[in-house]
């Protein structure tokens, strides 16, 4: 009995009372706009150059387009589940329903751990991004063992979050738009300057560095996740939540892949290894103007993939905190604001604290793997849960099941044994505390054993 208890499940529809409830207010535009922000990021602005100089050589779009196979299977998957069962929890919710709370609990202490790193990981290239552009005009910032300019950012975004998700919403449409800006600008210049010597030799790793370089260059694509939590906050969430997830996963792809080939076509790929590969790019074209317009819409890029994965963060501990799984004090909202801020504070000033300390190699690889673990148990939860629950309304059904989510196993897998053991050893190490967490708290504070 006791151990049948560590598998007890969610039932389909939960109840919240209203002062439990936050407010419907996102369209699909705003939802669109919430995944494209959330995915382009360093993942393009930084890792194309950096992977196409050390893994792929030009090869890194086919890179691109492995990693974007497996996002897309995810999605689709993703898609179905948020639009038949929702919530805010996210994969989260979704394995309480299909698994269990246990692995449940392991799936949301994991994107907890991952969604908190990737707001650091970012925070800290953005700091980068800045400093790199003060220094253009001859401002040297003054550098220290803490990183406060990453700190500074963690902390107007915890503000923002507190105001609400709506000005959040707001404030987030404004960047993508200069962002998109940004890459069209680049795209229009590289196009014309084009020279296909430069992707020969086009493999000069061989096929094993397209595959490294995909389970590297995947972080271009975290993010869609991030919207299956706003399944809460959004209007029509059963049929715009897919569309949202969707249609700016096969964006991005498609983004993605242009700039990968360009940016390899216009340059060495050889000369990509820095922190501002775009940028430096068209300063060897010899157009700093333009470098520094991309330099600066990076940096606004970065900064909605924050806001957008440090939303998903608290909507996804305050799924667990409603559950009793952490303590229940997370889970109240401020009266007018409507929005956790206990939480938000709560992990505004963790992510700051690693903002500061970390440097940012360490963090990106572990973000890494614990997507791709997150997006396995989502794929495989729609096989199970057709199996064990098809009377389940879904609003959105995937195509070709088995084969769509199976082939997401597979792909995010593969991805996974293409990273470091040492990536491996952390994130195990990440588990098993959550594991301790569990049995000491959860467990018996879990609304089901009440
Ligand atoms: N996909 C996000 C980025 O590339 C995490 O920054």
């Amino acid at each position: 009995m006791k151990f049948k208890s560590l598998f007890r499940r969610k039932p389909l529809i939960q109840h919240l009372n209203s002062e439990q409830c936050l407010q419907p207010c996102l369209t699909a535009f705003d939802l669109i706009l919430f995944g494209i922000g959330a995915i382009i990021g360093a993942g393009v602005f930084v890792l194309t150059g950096v992977v196409a100089a050390t893994t792929a050589g030009p090869a890194v779009v086919l890179s691109y387009s492995l990693a974007g196979l497996a996002a897309l299977f995810a999605a689709l998957s993703y898609a179905e589940l948020t639009a038949s069962i929702g919530g805010c929890g996210s994969a989260y919710n979704y394995a309480y329903v299909g698994f269990g709370e246990c692995i449940a609990w392991l799936i949301g202490w994991n994107l907890v751990f991952e969604y908190g790193l990737s707001v650091a990981t970012v925070a800290i290239g953005w700091s980068g991004y800045v400093e790199d552009i003060f220094l253009s005009l001859h401002i040297a910032l003054p550098k220290g063992k803490i990183n406060l300019l990453a700190i500074m950012i963690v902390g107007i975004l915890t503000f923002l979050l507190c105001v609400g998700v709506k000005e959040s919403a707001r404030f987030n449409a404004i960047v993508v738009f200069i962002k998109l800006l940004t890459i069209a600008f680049f795209i229009i210049i590289a196009s014309t300057h084009v020279h296909s010597a430069n992707w020969v030799p086009f493999f000069p790793f061989g096929w094993s560095g397209v595959t490294s370089g995909a389970a590297l260059v995947f972080f271009a694509y975290i993010g869609f996740d991030a919207l299956s939590t706003a399944a809460e906050e959004t209007i029509h969430p059963q049929r715009d939540i897919p569309l949202g997830i969707i249609v700016s996963v096969i964006f991005c792809t498609l983004i993605y892949i242009i700039v990968s080939a360009l940016l390899t076509g216009i340059v060495s790929y050889q000369t990509l290894n820095n922190s501002s590969p775009v940028a430096s790019a068209l300063l060897q074209l010899r157009y700093p103007l333009a470098a520094g317009i991309v330099g600066a819409g990076a940096i606004a890029g970065l900064t909605t993939v924050m806001l957008v994965m440090f939303y998903g963060l608290t909507r996804i501990f305050l799924s667990m905190a409603r559950d009793g799984l952490l303590p229940t004090v997370f889970s109240n909202l401020h009266s007018k604001t409507r929005s956790p801020i206990i939480l938000i504070i709560f992990s505004g000033v963790i992510i700051a604290f690693f903002a500061g300390i970390l440097p940012i190699h360490r963090a990106a690889e572990l973000v890494n793997i614990g997507t791709l673990t997150a997006f396995t148990f989502v794929c495989a939860g729609v096989i199970i849960l057709r199996a064990r629950e098809p009377d389940m309304p879904r609003p959105f059904k995937l195509p070709w099941n088995p084969l769509i989510p199976s082939l997401g196993i597979i792909f995010c897998l593969y991805l996974m044994m293409h990273l470091p053991s040492i990536t491996w050893w952390r994130f195990l190490i990440w588990l098993l505390i959550g594991i301790v967490i569990y049995f000491a708290y959860g467990k018996n504070n879990s609304l089901l054993q009440k």
